[in-house]
């Protein structure tokens, strides 16, 4: 692939989920080596540390720790258009998945600006797509989907931001196996593209995946890639907060990296939901930086 500029942002955010173990996600990133296995395939590699939440004035939140998610999410929207103005790819270390509310906004703000339309490939086991009228939890994590594609219960987490305008067919879901039942029927009311590992058992992987690149490449789109590790079975990523069994396989993971790499067209990343606290021996977070090299061109032969 040819070299970037990769710019590696910290978010050690937990509020949105359940536990506290996500907050420790970055750390384990670095420690996995996520820089040094970058920068060995060629790209400049730079880390930006860890984003400090906005002071924040909102008072109005919904969900739980609204407030303090909605201080996170602005400041990774400051950091991601930061490294993006500069001409550098993000790669958002998290923290749970509420973090790409705002980094979705920053890739398609910056697809905006060059006049390119933007993709969105969610690698989740959950569909993310409650409100916090739907939500069984409360977790704003299940929830960047809804608040991406303008829920107006999440306008919140956007105040004080630039916000672009993202659609529901600009999504697609894939390795979905957990999805709650509201979120079902709003799924269907906005046509949203889910790819549930059923269709990963019938069709294949490669042919997913070449589905999503196929269309990009006819709107000659970019593609985010947000990667929650609870995509992946939990028998091979057991350090996430909320394992859902019959995930992903080891090939599967990476020929979808292996494949988004080649199409040249990956605007940023995101990787999250690492928790420690329930990794074992670190696994969890050393797949994951081997996820990431595969998506930036490692290759078991060069070809
Ligand atoms: N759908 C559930 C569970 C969940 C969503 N995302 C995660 N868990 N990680 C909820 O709480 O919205
Ligand atoms: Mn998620
Ligand atoms: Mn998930």
């Amino acid at each position: 692939m040819q070299h970037v500029g990769l710019e590696l942002i910290g978010v050690p955010l937990a509020a949105g989920g359940a536990g506290d173990g996500a907050a420790l996600g970055p750390a384990g990133l670095r420690l996995a080596g996520i820089a040094p296995a970058l920068s060995a395939l060629g790209h400049d590699v730079r880390d930006a540390g860890d984003v400090a939440p906005r002071a924040s004035m909102i008072e109005d939140g919904a969900g739980r720790n609204g407030a303090e998610v909605a201080a996170w999410i602005g400041g990774v929207i400051d950091a991601g258009l930061n490294a993006t103005s500069a001409g550098r790819m993000p790669v958002y270390m998290g923290g749970d998945h509420s973090l790409s509310a705002g980094s979705v906004n920053v890739s398609a703000l910056t697809a905006e600006a060059a006049g390119r339309p933007l993709i969105v490939l969610w690698l989740d086991a959950h569909t993310d797509f409650n409100t916090p009228d739907t939500s069984p939890s409360g977790n704003i994590h299940g929830m960047p989907v809804a608040a991406l594609t303008g829920e107006d219960g999440l306008g919140f987490l956007y105040r004080g931001s630039p916000r672009a305008q993202l659609r529901p067919d600009q999504f697609c879901l894939l390795g979905i196996r957990s999805v709650d039942r509201e979120e079902a029927r709003r799924l269907r009311a906005y046509g949203i593209e889910v790819m549930d590992m059923r269709r990963v058992d019938e069709h294949g992987m490669a042919r997913l995946v070449s589905q999503v690149i196929a269309r990009a490449e006819a709107e000659n789109a970019m593609i985010h890639v947000s990667l929650d590790m609870d995509f992946i079975d939990p028998g091979l990523a057991p350090g996430v907060s909320t394992p859902v069994p019959g995930g992903a396989n080891l090939r599967e993971a990476h020929l979808a990296m292996e494949m988004l790499c080649d199409s040249g067209r990956v605007a940023a990343l995101d990787i999250v939901e690492l928790n420690l606290f329930e990794d074992e021996r670190a696994r969890t977070a050393r797949l994951a930086v081997d996820l990431a090299a595969s998506l930036f061109g490692r290759r078991i032969v060069a070809h």
